[in-house]
């Protein structure tokens, strides 16, 4: 049996963190948390998860450093425990937990990333502003037409890597935080020749707890896009 482990980075989820293990207990995943020093206490709520779960398994970081940079450690930690297949997933159930055999099944056959997507017929999003969803699905076609891709949904982060497709793209030269960090391992991820397939999500805002999206997290992704670009037309990438 193959081993698949969700990478799940928190800041400030204790509303979500329990909810959402137990709803991925009986997947037969593991779950890694990557919690950077929540102030309010969700370490502490995964280091009890943990002590009672087998499947359950704690990375405590010192301070918070964006999304990136966790998702990285999460990813050494679980290629080191010997991973399979590697997922990201947000904690505040605007990932549907019922969706992770669907994006294991479609690496199961054969894809190296799986993408969950929103802008594939079949998927969408629930319950967001015009606004929001203008900005999501824009910045989607920004990169998308920049780096030349096919891909619809390329800042959504709920993704299954292959492993070797962690062992083989560049995780030090990755230095992205936010949404950046999506479009960037999915760009060198095809860079290096790997096969990606969007599978269909419906994405719900959270209801519990509070987002953690700002000005600068948009922004790095709208200079890194084209940074990105120039390292592929260069041949750095
Ligand atoms: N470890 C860690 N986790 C983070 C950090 N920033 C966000 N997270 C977690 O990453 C996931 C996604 O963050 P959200 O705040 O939901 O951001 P978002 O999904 O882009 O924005 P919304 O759709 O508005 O919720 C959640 O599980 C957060 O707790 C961080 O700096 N460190
Ligand atoms: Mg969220």
């Amino acid at each position: 049996m193959r081993n698949a482990t969700i990478c799940l980075p928190t800041y400030n989820e204790r509303e979500n963190l329990e909810a959402m293990v137990r709803a991925l207990q009986p997947l037969g995943v593991n779950v890694l948390v990557i919690d950077d020093n929540s102030p309010d206490g969700t370490g502490e709520i995964a280091d009890r998860l943990a002590a009672e779960l087998e499947f359950v398994s704690v990375l405590h970081r010192e301070r918070k450093e964006g999304l990136g940079p966790a998702y990285l450690a999460g990813f050494r930690r679980a290629l080191a425990n010997g991973a399979d297949y590697v997922l990201e997933m947000d904690c505040d159930f605007s990932h549907d937990p019922n969706d992770v055999p669907r994006l294991i099944a479609a690496v199961d056959a054969g894809a190296d990333l799986a993408l969950g997507s929103r802008y594939v017929p079949g998927g969408g999003t629930a319950n967001w502003g015009l606004v929001r969803r203008a900005i999501s699905w824009g910045g989607s076609f920004y990169a998308r037409v920049i780096l030349g891709l096919g891909i619809r949904d390329l800042t959504g982060g709920f993704k299954c890597y292959r492993r070797q497709v962690l062992e083989t793209i560049d995780l030090d030269a990755i230095d992205s935080k936010g949404y950046a960090f999506q479009i960037e391992g999915t760009f060198r991820t095809i860079r290096k020749g790997f096969s990606v397939v969007e599978v269909p999500i419906r994405f719900a805002d959270r209801t519990e707890g509070t987002s953690k999206m700002s000005r600068s997290i948009v922004l790095e992704a709208v200079a890194k896009v084209p940074e990105l670009r120039l390292a592929a037309l260069t041949g750095r990438l």
